[in-house]
């Protein structure tokens, strides 16, 4: 058993499910504080944001969220607890830029950050923060057509430099844009995207991707130029390998197209450039990606230190469409149904020897060290005398992390671990509070009722004492 010394053990949230607080101090409104909460209907709004912008929903969950904007004290003394060293979350872009294109920050919102920090650093925890996660500003994606539009580099570009010259004495490690893959998925959520009736969707999605890659390779020269080597800046995939249903040989091909569809953004932001297999792809897709002059130099020149990726499930494809009766539910994408896995509650299917086996195709593709930034169970709690028996999360974690160290003595090389929504906090993909990930318990239901107080679960003395031993005791 061989992880570093200096691993970074700890926790990952985000702005937008955790801070709440969605119009204090100056804060402009995000994309996520649009959509409602609830399976169906988020789906819906995430499908149809224009029509989600017309409608009225009974409660809109980003925006008391789980208060973390007047508790981050309180909070982090828990994570300090736990003995984490790292905390993963991100800064709200319209916090800082509440329109998006103005040419001067807001000061309330970068002195927040700047307290949230310090809080983090009195307890010797390192901060890594996700510079977008799914809040680009809502005026963004009504008024200029989200990342479809080349300006959006400029304004991330001008957000980017703000953040990272402000916290360079604070923060080390960066992230340019969570789950960057997810402008293909859910291209709300990923790039503020909206559709008009028979426009190529592909041609928007991939536009807008190249946009973010190259924004993403402009704040790592940001980055550079502010800090040096002082800064690891990272890129950020929603991993997850995808598997051929069986051997056939078209179900082998099909899985090499379905991973590249995931690989690729990785692939421009480790390597610098568009692999050959684009040129194919594109074609097949009818996209002719726009580039200017420059766009290519920018790439190459400034590719990331680390990969980062979040892994909640393999993937599963076949060639055979016949096969596509049977998909799982829930996630955001496409995924046959695994008969040798079980699946969450919400359908999420569970592999943690695929964790070990993305990790090694990640690290023999790039060569760089990895950061699981996200992993987790999305559960059911039940509190019973002020705490919740999780063993089943318990279960899932200790299960993963064994693969994970299993990769390590591959050979792989691993920063850190932040497991997802470390204390409870409201889903991305159905804005519920019953889907619960943390170690600390927050009471709070899917119709924000609650007093909002936290209790331990039984993960948090595990996950406490796995920290503390560096990963032998399980
Ligand atoms: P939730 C699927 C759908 C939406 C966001 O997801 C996702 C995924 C995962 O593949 O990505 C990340 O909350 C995301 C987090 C999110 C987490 O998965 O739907 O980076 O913001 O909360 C878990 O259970």
């Amino acid at each position: 058993m061989s992880l570093r010394k200096d691993f970074l053990w700890g926790g990952a949230i985000a702005a937008n499910q955790a801070e709440g607080a969605y119009q204090e101090d100056g804060k402009g409104l995000a994309l996520v504080d649009i959509l409602p909460a609830g399976g169906d209907q988020r789906w819906d709004a995430l499908a149809h944001p224009e029509k989600a912008l017309k409608t009225t929903y009974d409660h809109y969950p980003s925006h008391e969220a789980i208060d973390f904007y007047h508790s981050y004290k309180e909070d982090i003394k828990w994570f300090a607890e736990m003995g984490f060293k790292v905390f993963r979350t991100s800064i709200s872009w319209p916090r800082i830029f509440p329109k998006g294109d103005e040419l001067e920050p807001n000061e309330a919102g970068l002195k927040f950050y700047d307290d949230l920090f310090d809080e983090c650093l009195k307890y010797g925890i390192e901060p890594l923060v996700t510079i977008n996660h799914f809040d680009t500003p809502l005026y963004l994606a009504t008024e200029y057509g989200g990342w479809r539009n080349r300006k959006l580099i400029e304004f991330y570009e001008r957000y980017a430099r703000v953040v990272l010259e402000r916290y360079k004495d604070k923060v080390k490690y960066w992230l340019t844009f969570n789950e960057i893959n997810m402008v293909l998925h859910i291209p709300f959520f990923g790039g503020g995207l909206m559709f008009e009736a028979g426009e190529n969707e592909d041609q928007v999605k991939f536009q807008a991707a190249h946009h973010q890659l190259v924004a993403s390779s402009l704040a790592t020269k940001a980055a550079k130029e502010i800090n040096g080597e002082n800064f690891k800046v990272g890129c950020m995939l929603a991993a997850g390998d995808v598997y051929p249903y069986s051997c056939h040989p078209d179900d082998m091909m099909k899985a090499i197209e379905a991973n590249r569809n995931q690989y690729f953004f990785i692939d421009v932001q480790s390597q610098g450039e568009y692999p050959s297999y684009t040129k194919r792809m594109f074609e097949d897709l009818d996209v002719k990606i726009e580039m200017e002059q420059g766009d290519e130099e920018i790439l190459k020149q400034y590719p990331v230190d680390f990969i980062s990726f979040s892994y909640y499930s393999s993937r599963l494809t076949s060639a055979d469409p016949n096969r596509y009766k049977d998909e799982t539910s829930g996630n955001a994408f496409e995924s046959l149904k695994n008969p040798h896995l079980e699946a969450s509650e919400w359908g999420w299917q569970i592999d943690p020897v695929g964790l070990r086996v993305t990790m090694n195709n990640l690290y023999d593709r790039y060569k760089k060290p990895l950061f699981i930034v996200e992993n987790g169970l999305g559960a059911v709690d039940k509190l019973e005398n002020d705490t919740v028996e999780d063993d089943y999360r318990i279960e899932y974690m200790r299960d993963h992390l064994e693969q994970m160290i299993e990769a390590v003595n591959d050979g792989v090389d691993l920063l850190g671990y932040t497991s997802w929504g470390c204390i409870d906090l409201v889903s991305a993909g159905t804005g519920e509070m019953k889907k619960r990930y943390g170690f600390i318990y927050v009471d709070r239901d899917n119709e924000g009722k609650g007093s909002g107080k936290r209790y331990k679960k039984k993960s948090f003395d595990w996950y406490k004492k796995v920290i503390e031993t560096n990963g032998e005791q399980l």
